[in-house]
């Protein structure tokens, strides 16, 4: 039989068919608009079957015995045993003291709902998401801007720009659209450090120095403005503050900054002018601008360059959304007069939206090691893997080594999960049903289905979930037997329900597609319009308009530069694994090729390294060792470093070298992409 459903194996949740046989998952494919031999194959989903059926799988609760080791449990005691500890540490410290961190695998729809219900109920402000590094600091200078993230509609654009992101490995269906837009005679340009397969197709490939994009936005805005490409009417009756941004952008010639960000000031000129004299454009910004410590101000002024254009809103530019009008079920009011968040200093980025919440996770390591603001004392790790995932490892290892109670929920033994006291075996995505954030931000809803039953003793997440809500006392709270009750309950003002949602596999719209929804609704900011001028942040300090106040060195140890003068740019998701995951499929991992540093011959010959040396980076934090592979894919002075390989192979955790200390004053944000590093040959 033929299944559909969502995959989840990655954040992209591509909608899929599930081939099923007697509650077997056999094989699994994506679902495409481009013709068969078009359409992009993913070896993660083609693996599926050996990742579910791993007998690497945790198939029980397990329980951590006094000499260290793990012994298995039944959900009862192991639910009893979490339970407890919830209880015991807020009778000593408060409920605030208990911290429910989420990682990316349970998705940030309603299963990053559930957890916020349950600590809500609990008292603790304190589930954290790692939004801070991916995604929701872009969402945040989106929504300033112009009241939501936008999202591009390359598929159907003339021009399209790739900022920092590569949909060829990590989303499928984007890599699609814009393949499809190319073929249809749309310019390509890739503003990318490196040279990716997506900036080797590209028209126009700016090797931007790492980190510094907000001044080529910046450039690029005061080059439209001077040559008049902009949308003068767009401007005129929806935008607040232009000349404020016009004045501040005329200290960002492509001269100015053209040295600084290693592009030429004729290169600046040119993508300005394809951008801003073709219509419709829209562009694609990504995770390569998500963990710089500047990410705020550069996706303010990315989001600009949208708006003097005329290109939000429109067929083939970038598009506001339509968000689903679920209930919001995370029930905050409990917390009124309630204790403040761990990551309370961070205030507009805590409340900005209804349902993201606070998503510093570096406060999370504060908290335990320095007790600031307060001290934190156990920690529910759902769906993520801090120890390899967050920014400096010694760090956070030093942090969970020290936490007095750890409970992680996981389908694998992590590097995380082996310091537990209490570990959760999770079903996994083919094994549960949930409604993911894809579906509620944008039209239409698409349900993530159970194809196979939850194998071994696994549960998934909601039930989990939903019964520790039910011992800890809130049964009114969550009277729910299963995930379709919840979402049914969720789902109820929009009129839709599971089985509607099941008859429909390609999705449901609660509203029909509209363009220029501003014409009539104005946008979603304090003003109605486009700001250019955020009066929000000045009240607070912040820059009003990006690059206000100029920019900081965003790049890691950038003060100790004589001893460490390569820059290590973190990059190359592998389209076989996701993040830390699935290491361990052999016909993913293929005697481990990939676990490399890239290095250009110029500097490799000056360093005596040759292709498969083993070599050593170093920064001020720590030291990995990788095999170097020579490709003048980067600049000379600069290499990239293969993500994700922590978990597998401990000496070689890119996180080992990044720092969490110097954060960005809105966001939380680390710059864990990009840092002063050192390499030395190891035979
Ligand atoms: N230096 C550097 N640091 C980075 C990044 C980088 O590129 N460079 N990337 C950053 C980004 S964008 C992100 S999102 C984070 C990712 O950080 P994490 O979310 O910690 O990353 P993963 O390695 O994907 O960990 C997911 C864990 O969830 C488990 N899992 C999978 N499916 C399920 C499920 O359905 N339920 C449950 N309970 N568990 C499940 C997996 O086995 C795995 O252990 O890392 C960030 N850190
Ligand atoms: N196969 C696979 N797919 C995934 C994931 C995975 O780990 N593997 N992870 C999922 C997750 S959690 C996320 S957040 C997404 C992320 O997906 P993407 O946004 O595509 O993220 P990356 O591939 O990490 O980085 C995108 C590009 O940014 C470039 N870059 C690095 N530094 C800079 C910079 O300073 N400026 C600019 N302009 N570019 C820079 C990198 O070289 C890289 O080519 O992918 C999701 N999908
Ligand atoms: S890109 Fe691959 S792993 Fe990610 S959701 Fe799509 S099919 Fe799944
Ligand atoms: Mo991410």
């Amino acid at each position: 039989m033929i299944h559909d459903t969502v995959c989840r194996l990655c954040s992209s949740c591509c909608p899929i068919h599930a081939e099923i046989e007697n509650d077997r998952l056999i094989s699994a494919w994506r679902k495409s608009f481009l013709e068969p031999e078009k359409r992009l194959v993913c070896p993660k989903l083609n693996h599926a079957p050996d990742i579910v059926y791993s007998d690497r799988r945790l198939t029980t609760p397990l329980v951590k015995t006094n000499n260290g080791g793990f012994r298995e449990a039944d959900w009862n005691e192991a639910l009893d045993k979490v339970v407890e500890l919830m209880t015991r540490h807020k009778q000593e410290a408060g409920p605030q003291s208990v911290s429910w961190l989420r990682g990316m695998a349970a998705d940030w729809g309603a299963p990053w709902d559930y957890p916020n219900r349950l600590m809500h109920c609990f008292g603790s402000p304190n589930t954290i998401g790692n939004g801070s590094i991916c995604f929701v600091s872009r969402d945040f200078a989106h929504s300033y801007t112009y009241g939501s993230m936008a999202f591009p509609e390359a598929k159907s654009a003339q021009c399209i720009i790739v900022w920092g992101k590569h949909d060829g490995n990590t989303a499928l269906g984007a890599a699609e659209g814009i393949a499809h837009a190319q073929a249809n005679g749309a310019t390509l340009i890739v503003v990318d450090p490196v040279r990716t397969s997506m900036a080797a197709k590209a028209d126009i490939w700016l090797q931007i120095k790492p980190g510094h994009d907000a001044l080529l936005a910046m450039a690029m805005i005061h080059e439209i403005i001077n040559h008049d490409w902009c949308n003068t009417e767009f401007i005129t009756n929806y935008t607040i503050g232009f000349d404020a941004l016009k004045s501040i952008a005329r200290n960002y010639t492509p001269e100015a900054v053209a040295d600084d960000i290693w592009l030429s000031a004729e290169q600046i000129r040119e993508v300005a002018r394809l951008y801003g004299t073709t219509r419709p454009a829209s562009i694609v910004d990504g995770n390569g601008l998500d963990m710089q410590r500047d990410v705020f101000d550069s996706t303010r002024a990315i989001a600009m360059l949208r708006a003097i254009t005329g290109n939000l809103d429109i067929q083939g530019g970038d598009v506001i959304p339509q968000p689903v009008p679920v209930r919001n079920i995370q029930m905050k009011e409990k917390l009124a007069n309630g204790p403040e968040s761990i990551t309370k200093h961070y205030a507009l980025f805590n409340t900005f939206s209804e349902t993201w919440g606070n998503q510093v996770q570096g406060c999370i390591i504060d908290g335990i090691l320095d007790q600031v603001p307060y001290p934190l004392k156990m920690v529910v790790v759902q769906s993520g893997n801090p120890l390899v995932t967050m920014a400096d490892s010694s760090r956070t290892r030093e942090a969970f080594q020290q936490l007095e109670s750890l409970v992680v929920i996981d389908m694998f033994m992590t590097e995380t999960a082996k310091l537990a006291d209490v570990i959760l075996p999770a079903s996994s995505c083919f094994e549960k049903t949930q409604l993911n954030r894809s579906s509620i931000r944008n039209n239409p809803i698409i349900l993530q289905n159970e194809v196979i039953r939850p194998l071994h003793n696994s549960w998934p997440d909601w039930k989990i979930v939903f019964e520790l809500g039910r011992r800890l006392g809130f049964t009114d709270e969550f009277p729910w037997h299963t995930a379709e009750e919840a979402i049914n309950y969720q789902l109820e003002p929009t009129g839709i329900t599971v089985n509607q949602l099941r008859d429909n596999p390609n999705g449901l719209r609660v509203a029909e597609l509209r363009y220029k929804k501003y014409e009539q609704d104005g946008f979603s900011t304090p003003s109605g319009h486009v700001e250019f001028v955020s009066n929000r942040l000045a009240a607070k300090g912040f820059p009003a308009t990006p690059l206000q106040h100029g920019m900081v060195n965003p790049i890691s140890f950038s003060d100790r530069a004589e001893e460490f003068p390569i820059i290590g740019i973190s990059g190359a998701r592998d389209i076989r694994f996701t993040n830390s995951q699935f290491f361990t499929i052999p016909g993913l991992v293929q005697n481990g090729t990939g676990c490399c540093v890239d290095i250009h011959p110029e500097d490799a010959k000056k360093m005596g390294i040759t292709e498969g040396t083993q070599v050593a980076v170093e920064t001020p934090k720590g030291k990995i060792k990788m095999e170097a592979r020579i490709a003048s894919i980067v600049r000379p002075g600069s290499i990239r470093i293969a993500w994700g390989w922590g978990d597998y192979k401990p000496q070689s955790g890119l996180n080992l070298l990044t720092e969490n200390d110097n954060r960005s004053a809105v966001t939380g944000t680390s710059s864990c992409r990009s840092f002063m590093c050192r390499v030395t040959p190891l035979s």
